[in-house]
């Protein structure tokens, strides 16, 4: 059998396990991570509005959690933050992985297999997989609940040569425990969770998750973790609050989802967009602030709320790091820090984590 039949057969069987696994889950919560595209399934839409109606109610401080930031138009309104002049973390991220790609993989154990947490289009792991397919077949494994970035990226970095791709849209853990439970004994994994996500869980929910993804893996099985650094204020602040507005349509773009799929009567004109800077825990908040005292319905939440001038809700913390503190990090979960690569240019590091 030719080589190229071999591997259209074990491609065609991975994608017949992937479909019968195929899985949408509800493991988020505020402060957890992004999932991606909209589901207008009658479940979906229950649990968004059951989501809704609990953070909205929180005595104090009213909330809406971050991953329903990520319907069709807000997945694209991220995509054009990726690309600001004053978001720099996508680029800093980029720029570590093209110039340390070959660092990166001498560094791992060999055979090794590569599944991405939310890889999206899965542009900037091209390079880690270009350098891995120097040396050997490379089997790459993108799990991501969009379909449509999937299809993307299956698409892009199936054309690399010697790079096997099988994407899973699944969430984080679902898909990494399937990736991971379907490997062979002799392979290792990398897993890679890039761009900072994880600073969009809370401090301590990232210690679970971080420790949810170790319970997932084996001795020596490695992961490739992207975190923002801190930096001053004023350049923080701008990144989450652009000139263009593009930061401000995205965080508007959740009351508009809500009018959309839930029949609310959020008014946009009577919110503005709100970046700040948490110093206490190191992380930008993003705010809705209402304009004016008014009342929302949300019918599908069955749901009046009352809003004060002034009156906040939350919607995103991205954490921000200290390089020195990753170690830390990483042992909580049950890794060692190994090496890490810092941009220069904006403080972000690659942190390379080994499994103990
Ligand atoms: C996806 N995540 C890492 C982004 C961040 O920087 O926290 C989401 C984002 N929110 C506003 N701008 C970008």
């Amino acid at each position: 059998m030719s080589t190229q039949s071999v591997r259209a057969q074990e491609i065609a069987a991975e994608n017949c396990r992937r479909l019968s696994a195929k899985i949408h889950d509800s493991q988020h919560t505020h402060g957890a991570l992004p999932t991606r595209d909209a589901r207008q399934t009658p479940g979906h839409v229950a649990e968004f509005a059951a989501d809704v109606r609990a953070s909205l109610t929180k005595p104090g401080q009213r909330e809406l959690p971050s991953k329903y930031l990520y319907d069709e138009l807000g997945s694209a309104l991220f995509e054009a933050i990726c690309v600001l002049p004053e978001y720099g973390l996508t680029r800093a991220d980029a720029r570590l992985l093209e110039r340390h790609a070959r660092d990166i993989v001498d560094r791992l154990p060999s055979p090794v297999q590569v599944a991405e947490l939310g890889s999206g289009s899965g542009k900037k792991t091209r390079w880690i997989l270009q350098a891995l397919a120097q040396h050997q077949r490379t089997y790459y494994y993108p799990i991501e609940i969009s379909a449509s970035a999937l299809a993307a990226c299956e698409k892009e970095m199936g054309q690399i040569d010697l790079v096997s791709v099988v994407g899973y849209e699944q969430t984080y853990l679902d898909g990494l425990r399937a990736v991971a439970s379907r490997r062979d004994e002799k392979d290792h994994l990398l897993v890679l969770f890039l761009g900072s996500s994880v600073g969009n869980f809370d401090r301590d929910a990232g210690d679970s998750f971080l420790h949810e993804v170790r319970k997932t893996l084996r001795p020596g099985d490695t992961l490739l973790l992207g975190t923002d650094l801190v930096k001053d204020v004023p350049t923080q602040l701008l990144a989450y609050d652009d000139p263009a507005g593009v930061t401000a349509a995205f965080n508007l773009n959740l009351l508009a989802r809500i009018n959309r799929e839930l029949g609310g009567d959020f008014d946009l004109a009577q919110f503005r967009h709100e970046a700040r800077w948490n110093a206490a825990e190191r992380r930008i908040e993003m705010h809705l602030r209402s304009l004016c005292r008014q009342t929302v319905h949300i019918r599908e939440a069955n749901l009046h709320i009352l809003l004060e001038p002034g009156e906040t809700i939350w919607t995103e913390s991205s954490h921000k790091y200290f390089a020195q503190d990753v170690s830390a990090m990483a042992a909580r979960a049950g890794f060692r820090c190994v090496e890490q690569w810092i941009d220069q240019a904006w403080p972000f590091a690659q942190n390379l984590l080994v499994a103990e």
